[in-house]
């Protein structure tokens, strides 16, 4: 078997007539300009070299191809350019077999897709995911995908960005058989049982009838899903054009396509995302600190937080103690874990025996005793300084030396409550969003005194659980509603200086926002900011502006939803703008002597946009966030920011 190397990442050996052609460019094999320029090499050389009848195309490590290289798209393209490459390999006179190994994604797909035949390895994963990076499959996938599972299932795959597993991509009809055993010797053995005569390319093939229902409802599924982003919508339309237009055609449209979103702000703005989503986790000095063993953890307080957090380490695979008062609140507390995990079931995120797994590791009692056994315990009660000091000091009697304790808490200064503790060193905030088991964004507070390994603990143990972790410094709020009270406050400023509540909801929907702050103050409950406020009327800066309608809502039992009125009325549930507020807020500008402005959609945003990014260059000076791109991935996880702008930070600096 001799060894024959074509790049710095392609390298193959012939292997019984087989030429078998591995990617290895850690980490996940995206097909940069060298692995282009290798693979272009290894046909050639395959094609001129008798002794090859046939090549077999696998990758090194967990993946087959991650995809296109992210990180080549802001630069100028460099040929090879992967259509051609991809087009040779469909192409071939000798059979050509993918032998996919693990992901293979975007155009780590499309390279698979021109191959003759497809193996999977069971673990491998496929898909398109191009959608959520704001672009369409750039090298024949909205072309070829159909020609080999039909429109509607290519329509559904590719505009939701949805991966499969290698089962569902062989019952769809994506790889032609998944290889229990050696893979590349399977694949070997394919390649070797196909006839250059015999050998089928995918975008010569028609397009597999299906029924116009089953097209027109995955395309408005689709379409309702994408919620007017432009990619879906487009990958819709490219996917639907395969039924009608010739091969070359297509991919010409297609690439034409994929180059307009590539180069658009919103592709920008996802592209960043994604980096920002992988930079998050990662902690200066914290590489080489290796993280404590968790399996079981104890959480105190199973209400509406521990209930979710602990679906959550359920989730993780992790034994899980619940702790609640008495015998009867861990009754409940049990019963209403137990209803979230039916709500998985019925939404078919987890089967009937994930069910019952996750029950079987999973005690609800009022004993605390029993949290010697845990290796970390969160708690998740009453938001109150004392409350959560005493329960700390009591856990300090139970648990062992060097078992983790963790605070939700979310407004108050887990320092105080370490420096309360016996070893402040292993404690640290745990700053969930409700609802715990669904959101991603985790905020994970670095108190003065938490250990390293803690720390590099909890980034591990967050990742477990599927979340998105962010590091935050000790500060009120944290990174996200610091930021959030920022936006809040400006918000009810551009209302006294003349914008009205609908106004400003209004820009900021139509900017990408699920809702604007007015909708979500009243979807919060205006009490609680209240109570806040009243809490620092004694140490408020007298120089520093107040805006008093809030508190006039309020002290009009205004909360809200909840009391059917707030800063709009609901009558029904029906949001409405209600004269009477529209007269307080007149009534606050009089006593100020403010004559009211108007303000465009645009200056609302930019100033709301503005007080967001302020507070994040605050929050970034003062050392408690690490990033200006960890404070955008708060703001879109956890405060509806549009992931197509980027987050606030993102956004301004494209402005
Ligand atoms: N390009 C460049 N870098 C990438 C990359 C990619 N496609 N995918 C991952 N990385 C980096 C990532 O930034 C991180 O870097 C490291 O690899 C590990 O990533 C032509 C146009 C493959 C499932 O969207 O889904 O093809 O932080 O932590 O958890 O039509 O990475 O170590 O410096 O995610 O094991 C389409 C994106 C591209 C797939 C592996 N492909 N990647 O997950 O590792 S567009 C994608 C993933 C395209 C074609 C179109 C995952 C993964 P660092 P990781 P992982």
């Amino acid at each position: 078997m001799s060894a024959l190397r074509f790049s710095d990442t392609i390298s193959a050996a012939l292997t019984d007539g087989i030429l078998v052609v591995t990617i290895d460019n850690a980490p996940v094999n995206a097909l940069s300009s060298d692995v282009r320029a290798g693979l272009a090499a290894a046909f050639e050389y395959a094609e001129k070299d008798d002794a090859v009848v046939g090549v077999v195309l696998t990758g090194a490590g967990s993946s087959f191809i991650g995809g296109a290289d992210i990180k080549e798209f802001g630069k100028p393209p460099v040929e090879p350019h992967l259509p051609d490459v991809i087009s040779r390999i469909e192409a071939f006179a000798k059979p050509v077999v993918a032998a996919i190994n693990g992901a293979g994604l975007g155009g780590g797909l499309e390279v698979a897709l021109a191959c003759h035949r497809r193996l999977a390895a069971p673990s491998a994963k496929l898909g398109f995911p191009e959608v959520k990076l704001g672009i369409v499959p750039g090298a024949g996938g909205t072309q070829r995908l159909p020609r080999l599972i039909g429109i509607a299932a290519a329509i559904d795959m590719i505009a939701s960005g949805r991966i499969v597993s290698a089962a569902e991509a062989l019952k769809l009809g994506i790889v032609d058989s998944v290889s229990n055993n050696i893979l590349l010797a399977d694949a070997i053995a394919d390649a070797k049982s196909i006839s250059a005569a015999a050998v089928r390319r995918t975008g010569y093939l028609s397009i597999p009838s299906g029924t116009v229902e089953a097209i027109e409802k995955a395309a408005s599924d689709a379409l309702r899903k994408a919620r007017g982003q432009r990619a879906p919508a487009e990958a819709v339309r490219l996917v639907r054009l395969a039924a009608t237009a010739p091969l070359l055609e297509g991919l010409a449209e297609e690439r034409r396509t994929f180059i307009t979103l590539r180069d658009s702000e919103e592709a920008a703005a996802l592209r960043h995302v994604f980096f920002a989503e992988r930079a998050a986790g990662k902690v200066e000095g914290l590489e080489a600190v290796a993280p404590r063993k968790i399996e079981t953890i104890g959480i105190v307080g199973t209400g509406l937080m521990g209930s979710g957090i602990t679906v959550s380490a359920l989730n993780g695979g992790y034994r899980v103690i619940g702790i609640e008062q008495n015998a009867e609140a861990a009754e409940k507390g049990r019963d209403r874990i137990a209803g979230l995990l039916d709500k998985a079931v019925q939404s078919g995120r987890v089967d009937a025996a994930g069910r019952e797994d996750r029950l079987s590791r999973l005690t609800v009692t009022a004993d605390m005793q029993q949290l010697v056994q845990a290796d970390i315990v969160i708690e998740a009660v009453f938001d109150d300084l004392a409350v959560k000091t005493e329960l700390f000091q009591r856990l300090d009697g139970i648990v062992r030396a060097d078992t983790i304790l963790a605070t939700n808490t979310s407004y108050l200064d887990p320092d105080v409550i370490a420096a309360a503790t016996k070893l402040p060193e292993r404690v640290l905030g745990l700053h969930f969003f409700s609802p715990a088991h669904i959101m991603r964004l985790l905020e994970v507070v670095n108190c003065k005194k938490t250990a390293p390994d803690v720390l590099a603990t909890a980034l591990a143990l967050a990742k477990r659980l599927g979340k998105l972790p962010v590091v935050s410094g000790v500060t009120e709020g944290f990174i996200g509603n610091r930021i959030f009270s920022a936006y809040r406050r400006e918000a009810e400023y551009m209302v006294e200086d003349g914008a009205s509540p609908q106004e400003i909801d209004a820009a900021l929907e139509a900017y990408g926002f699920p809702m604007g702050p007015f909708a979500v103050f009243d979807m919060a409950g205006l009490e609680i900011a209240w109570a806040r406020r009243k809490r620092q009327a004694a140490t408020r800066d007298p120089s520093e502006r107040y805006v008093v309608i809030a508190d006039r809502l309020c002290e009009a039992g205004r909360f809200g939803q909840k009391t059917g009125r707030g800063w709009y009325a609901y009558p029904e549930g029906n949001r409405t703008v209600d004269p009477e507020v529209t007269a307080m807020i007149e009534a606050a500008r009089a006593e100020k002597g403010i004559v009211p402005k108007s303000f465009t959609a645009d200056e609302i945003v930019s100033r709301l946009l503005k007080a967001m990014v302020d507070e994040g260059d605050t929050l970034l000076s003062e050392g408690i966030a690490a990033r200006a791109s960890d404070i955008d991935l708060v703001m879109i996880n956890g405060y509806g920011f549009p992931a197509s702008k980027g987050g606030p930070m993102f956004a301004a600096g494209r402005r």
